[in-house]
């Protein structure tokens, strides 16, 4: 039943049907299934064909929306029962969170703060096209352990750097520590801009704040990928 069923999340992204989505998400729920794998085996799946379709240009902006849009209707669904799973109480860290200024890409990066959120974390997130100066001074305000910045575009990945040049004008590093994320974002990025940590996915962007907390306490300094070595 599970395969057929990621399956058909799959397509209600590619068929751009937000009710099918929503839908298929509360099924998935009152199976059981974990909401995390029904992103990744299925909704995930949906979105990457139609993006990889729209590079090809045999799909178009409206496309594109629409994916977006059913994309949203699941995990918003799928959010409360993430947040409900997440165990820890215990607040682990501050983290201010926002999708770069000239970039509107929200899904990934409210997943990410769903499951920081989720594992004990206290997230700010600023939403989306958030200036620099925004995200630095939110962190300052609230005494953040970490900022983290997600982009989807190649021409908004490069204000990542800004970010981490603006805390290091302030002397604000390596107080706090700058985790990027997003699509185009590679390790070979992350190593040229000087970030403190890089997460390919919502679940890697746990453990590396875990460990960018648990460095700032010791006060050593090395660049956090998620990968396993
Ligand atoms: Co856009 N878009 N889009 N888009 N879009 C991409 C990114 C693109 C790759 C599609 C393509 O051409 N194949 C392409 C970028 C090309 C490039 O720069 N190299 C593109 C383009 C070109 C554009 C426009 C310029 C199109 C146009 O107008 N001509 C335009 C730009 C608008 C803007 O931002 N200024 C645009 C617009 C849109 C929509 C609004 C229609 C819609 C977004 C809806 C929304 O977010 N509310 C949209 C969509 C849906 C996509 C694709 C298809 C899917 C993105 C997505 O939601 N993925 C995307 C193609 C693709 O990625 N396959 C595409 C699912 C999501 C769960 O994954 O966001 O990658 P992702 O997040 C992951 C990881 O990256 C990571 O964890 C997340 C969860 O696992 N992660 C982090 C993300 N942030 C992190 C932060 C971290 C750590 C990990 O730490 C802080």
């Amino acid at each position: 039943m599970t395969p057929e069923l990621f399956q058909a999340m799959a397509q209600s992204i590619i068929d751009g049907d937000s009710e099918a989505a929503e839908q298929l998400a509360r099924q998935a729920i009152e199976a059981g299934i974990d909401p995390l794998e029904a992103i990744n085996k299925g909704f995930v799946l949906g979105v990457n064909h139609v993006g990889n379709e729209f590079s090809c240009g045999n799909a178009f902006l409206p496309e594109l929306v629409m994916a977006g849009e059913a994309m949203k209707a699941a995990v918003s669904t799928l959010e409360p029962e993430m947040a409900r799973r997440g165990t820890a109480r215990q607040v682990l860290g501050v983290v201010v969170l926002g999708t770069i200024q000239g970039d509107i890409h929200d899904i990934g990066k409210t997943l990410v703060g769903t499951m920081l959120s989720a594992a004990g974390f206290q997230v700010y997130d600023l939403g989306v096209d958030v200036p620099v100066e925004t995200l630095v001074a939110k962190a300052r305000e609230v005494d953040a352990d970490i900022i983290g910045v997600s982009a989807l575009l190649t021409t908004t990945m490069v204000r990542q750097r800004d970010v981490v040049e603006a805390l290091d004008d302030l002397g604000l590093r390596p107080r706090v520590k700058v985790m990027v994320g997003g699509a185009p974002v590679t390790s070979e990025w992350v190593a040229e801009i000087e970030a403190d940590g890089y997460s390919e996915d919502a679940i890697g962007a746990v453990a590396v704040a875990k460990k960018l907390v648990a460095m700032g306490k010791s006060h050593s300094s090395e660049v956090l990928h998620d990968a396993p070595n």
